[in-house]
This record gives C-alpha cells, structure tokens and sequence, in this order.
C-alpha cells in the first residue's frame, strides 16, 4: 500500500518535468524553423527545358512524383527552366539560394558544369544529374545511359528496314536522324551508333544528319524531314524533344519509317512509328530517390546504365510493332536484341564505347 503511494508520489513530478521541458522546446520552435523534420527529404526536379513532349523529362518528373506520392516524408517541386540555355545556371542559383532544398534531380548531359558552379557557391547542396557523366565532385552523383547502345539496336531496325521490301522502303539504303542541337553524348555516341547499328545490317547504308537549332520548332523539323525524303531517306530517328512531332508528321504525310528513342510512342502514328526504345528512368529516378532516403549515395561517382542491367530496352510487344512490321524483320531484330542483352555484340570495336 505504502509502496503505491510512494510511486504515485514520484511519477506525477517526473511528468510535470517532461511536460515543462516540452513546452521550453515548443517555445523554441520559431527559432529552429529552418531546421528541417529528421528524415524529411526535399527535391528540386529542375526540368532543361520544357517537360511536356520531351520524353527524358517527362519520365524524370514522373519517377520523382511518384516516389513523393508514396512517401509522406518526401515533397518534390517540378521547375521548367525553359528553353533559354543562358539563363539555366543563374535560374539554378536563385531556387538553391535558400536552402529549402536537400537535393536538385536533374537530366541532362549539360547540368553537371552548372552544378559545380552553383554549388561553388552553396557547398551543403546535392545534385544527383541522370543522362549526364561526371565524377569527382562531392555535391554530384551522375547516371550516364548508355545511349550508344540504344541507338545501335535502333540503327539496326532502321537497316533491317530501309533493305526491306517495306511499303515505303525505296531502296536507296538511306537513313535519316533529325537532332535538336549538337552536344559532345550525340555526336560521339547516340548518331554514330545509329549508323552503326544500320551498317551491321548492311555496310552500303548512308545516314542523313540535321539539325533543328531548338527543341520546340516542330515545322523547321517538318522541313527537314520533307528535304530529307526527297535525298531519298525512307527510315528516321530524332533527339528533338517536342519538335519531333513536326518530323512525325511529314513521316505520315509523305510515307516514311521512324524509330523512336526512349519512349514509347507507337501509337502517335501506327504503321510509321514502327520502333520505340525505352529509357527506364522513372525505374531510375525511383531507385536514386530510395537511396538518398537511406542515405546510400556516394556523391563525386558516376554510374553507367544500359541494355544489360535493364536501363535501356527496346518495346516489342506493342501493336505499334507487332503488326505493322513483317514477320522476319521481327525475327532478325528480336535475336539482335536478344544478343545485345547477352552481350553478344562486340560493339566496342567500332569506337561506341562509353568509358
Ligand atoms: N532532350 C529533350 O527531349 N528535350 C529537351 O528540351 C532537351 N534539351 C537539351 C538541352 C541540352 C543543352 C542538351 C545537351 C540536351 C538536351 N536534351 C533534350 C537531350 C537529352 O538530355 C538527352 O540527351 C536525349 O533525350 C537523349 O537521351
């Protein structure tokens, strides 16, 4: 009985002591505002250009939206930089400024000497760049695609058609690849394994390369690809964002071939658009925001991914695919794919490797 009383007598003090201490703390919380909740993560997904009709981008955002959406702990703000390349570095600096965000996600091959530069100025900041290769810098983490590939089994599909007996195969063994802009990843990699991959089929295979000077100027694309078609390409493929779309449509208009990169974009244009890659970077962009979470990144590494560890892949099950291309070319193209996955195909000989 006594005991009871005893232990009543030092529990209600013990409480009255958490209660103060918690309301001292409470009192103090205007002054720890900027400090964030533990495990609270905070990302800035900043968009080189404009989100819709650029697939990279559209994935990036998605795959971070996503994740917030299943993970009370994460909140995510989309920014669209635009299209003006000079303002991105000065954009970059005024959202990092305040210190609101734990990490910058962004995709594109030209972040990475703009993050060095912005976080010379702001050291506690992290940039984690996909589509981009950098290393050796403590505030970025980079995941470099390994784009030669992807354009050296769509360059094959190109070859297998523009020899075929295809409708609008006109046996001039041309192909066409419209890009928004030159930059060192497409000049060194994505065209030349474009070529590569057709010449694999057949080594008299020419290419047609032009260049839109933008990414949204989807007529000066469609006057490309018309001019083309007349120099006798009959298979396309682009890096043009949304300008693409102006490609596409003289492709429809005219009776031309396109293979797309990155996404799945058969069903614009049935029976033109007859191949579609596929970048897993909303699998990525997932996987990099788990493991800033547990706190596994290594910032200062680049990472390379590509067909073999499931990055990159080609959408053969797609009506878009099935149905508009012969059987044999489906045969041909699904064993190339096959012996890429296995790594059968010793591409490095003709200078595609991303070291
Ligand atoms: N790709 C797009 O789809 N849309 C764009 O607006 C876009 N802008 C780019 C700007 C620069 C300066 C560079 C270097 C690349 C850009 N890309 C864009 C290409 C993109 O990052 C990527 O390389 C391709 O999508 C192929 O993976």
């Amino acid at each position: 009985m006594n005991f009871k009383i005893e232990k009543r007598f030092t529990v209600v003090p013990a409480v009255l002591l958490i209660l103060c201490v918690g309301m001292f703390f409470l009192s103090c919380k205007p002054k720890t505002a900027g400090v964030k909740p533990v495990n609270h993560l905070s990302v800035l997904v900043y968009i080189t250009g404009v989100t819709a009709g650029s697939p990279t981008y559209e994935l990036l955002a998605a795959g971070a939206e996503n994740f917030a959406a299943s993970h009370d702990n994460v909140t995510v703000k989309v920014y669209e930089a635009g299209f003006n390349q000079a303002e991105w570095e000065e954009q970059l600096t005024s959202l990092v400024a305040g210190g609101e965000y734990d990490l910058v996600l962004g995709s594109n091959p030209s972040l990475p000497e703009i993050c060095v530069n912005v976080g010379n100025k702001f050291p506690d900041q992290k940039f984690i760049i996909t589509d981009a290769e950098y290393s050796g810098n403590p505030q970025i983490s980079t995941y470099l695609y390994n784009q030669y590939e992807q354009s050296l089994y769509l360059g094959y599909l190109a070859g297998l058609i523009t020899t075929s007996g295809m409708k609008y195969a006109n046996g001039g063994k041309r192909i066409g690849f419209i890009a928004a802009q030159e930059y060192p990843l497409l000049n060194h990699y994505i065209v030349p394994g474009f070529l590569d991959g057709a010449r694999l089929v057949d080594p008299a295979i020419t290419l047609d390369f032009r260049v839109i000077g933008n990414w949204s100027d989807a007529n000066k694309a469609a006057e490309l690809a018309a001019g083309m078609i007349d120099a006798g390409v009959c298979v396309f493929a682009s890096i043009a964002g949304g300008a693409a779309q102006g490609m596409i449509r003289v492709a429809a208009e005219r009776g031309a071939y396109v293979v797309f990169h990155n996404t799945n974009e058969y069903s614009l244009a049935p029976g033109i658009i007859v191949g579609c890659g596929q970048m897993e970077q909303k699998k990525l962009v997932e996987e990099i925001l788990t493991d800033v979470l547990a706190e596994k990144v290594q910032y200062g590494s680049s990472h390379t991914v590509g067909v073999k560890d499931g990055y990159l892949n080609f959408i053969a099950d797609d009506p878009g695919y099935t149905n508009y291309l012969p059987a044999d070319i489906q045969e041909k193209f699904n064993a190339f794919m096959d012996d890429i996955r296995a790594g059968r195909v010793d591409y490095a000989a003709s200078g595609g490797k991303i070291e």
